[in-house]
């Protein structure tokens, strides 16, 4: 039973920094530090002018960046084979992995911050693909740093912004900015209740005294930019069209009837209930009950599974077996297509739950999962 651990915000820039000097032979002149996220409720939702409740964990990314005197640019990851080389004219044009990177110097610039040439190591403990944000934390991580390099005090707003720019227009990845705004705005013990709608945000405190939330990355990869995502993006849009109305946050259960299309319609369903469930679960919350929040859960999951369609195999295992071996509630987690479910346990039964989630996907033949306990943990900054 693995758990990753998140490891040391000190030690891990240190290691960041220890890599950056053997890559680029010099110190780095500053290192940004952003957290990966496990969304509690509110799936395709943020894209729909919906709610979402993130979380920031306490696993992150790590940024090692200092400037040069010209236009070039290099990027590096010690959890990447394949460093990235370029040009301040040529950012837009990244590809792979170091699209997210450059991507956000590029909309940096776009936005008026002075970022120069830099070189960038990049470090962490965020699991890739895993549906756990670690593409959001790679670009607050590498817009905190480069505010830091620029010399302009950090605009959370604008870094947001820029990262999801940066997201769509270069990696190719049409999110909606979940991710990114719980990454610069997250509060360590609370989860973040955002309205896509009005752009308003609000910690939202989580009574873990004696429950946990456990994560399990199902090992099936997920990627943002292959279609699928997309695919759930235009039906929703499509459904909006239909209704007349500017997003589905202004749709309700009784109009959804007039859509034509069936898979359409089941999609609306999906984002129409899921926004009212992050209702629920925030004032389920407001009272402590766990309970609530796990009957919350399993409609969130059917929802997902039969009507938006982006659940598999292995994420449904790994919801039914946590719930039959004591989780309270579970629930696929993320943009879906493989990635990470959330279980929210007794902190007693955490390793039990884990075991038994080995266990069923030993016998199915899956591939072994990896888990992590989420910690409700702090937004992006500078490692001082
Ligand atoms: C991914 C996206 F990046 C988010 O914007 C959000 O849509 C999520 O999938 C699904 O809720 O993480």
């Amino acid at each position: 039973m693995p758990f990753v651990a998140s490891g040391d915000p000190g030690s891990l820039s240190a290691a960041a920094a220890t890599a950056f000097r053997s890559a680029y032979g010099a110190d780095p002149a500053v290192v940004g530090r952003a957290p990966g996220r496990v969304n509690l409720i509110g799936e395709h939702t943020d894209y729909n002018g919906g709610l979402v409740l993130p979380v920031a964990l306490p696993h992150a990314t790590y940024a090692a960046m200092s400037p040069r005197n010209d236009d070039v640019v290099r990027i590096a990851s010690v959890e990447e084979s394949t460093p990235w080389e370029g040009t301040l004219a040529s950012l837009s044009s990244a590809s792979g992995w170091a699209a997210y990177a450059a991507g956000v110097l590029w909309a940096l610039r776009s936005a008026g911050v002075p970022v120069p040439g830099v070189d960038v190591l990049v470090h962490g403990t965020v699991p890739l693909g895993a549906g756990l944000s670690s593409s959001a934390a790679l670009e607050c991580a590498v817009a905190v740093a480069a505010c830091a390099v620029a010399g302009v005090s950090l605009d959370r707003a604008l870094v947001v912004d820029a990262c999801i720019r940066a997201e769509t227009e270069v990696a190719g990845a049409p999110t909606g900015g979940m991710d990114q705004t719980v990454a610069m705005l997250a509060s360590p013990g609370a989860a973040l209740l955002i309205d896509f709608t009005s752009g308003a945000s609000s910690d939202v405190p989580l009574p873990l005294a004696d429950v946990a939330l456990l994560v399990t990355d199902t090992r099936v990869t997920h990627a943002l930019n292959d279609g699928g995502y997309a695919a759930r993006r235009a039906d929703c849009e499509q459904a909006a069209a239909e209704l007349g109305v500017p997003t589905l946050r202004s749709a309700s259960l009784s109009v959804l009837a007039s859509i034509t299309d069936e898979r359409v319609r089941r999609r609306a369903r999906h984002v129409v209930t899921e926004i009212a469930r992050v209702s629920d679960v925030v004032a389920a919350l407001a009272t402590g009950s766990w309970s609530a929040v796990g009957a919350l859960f399993a409609a969130s999951h059917a929802s997902m599974r039969d009507d938006f369609e982006i659940s598999c195999p292995e994420l449904d295992l790994a919801v039914s077996t946590a719930v039959a071996a004591g989780a309270i509630g579970a629930r696929m987690t993320g943009g879906g297509f493989g990635g990470s479910s959330i279980a929210v346990v007794p902190s007693a039964d955490v390793d039990d739950v884990a075991d038994a989630i080995d266990a069923a996907f030993a016998a199915a033949g899956f591939r072994a999962p990896q888990h992590l306990v989420a910690e409700p943990s702090g937004a992006a900054g500078v490692v001082p």
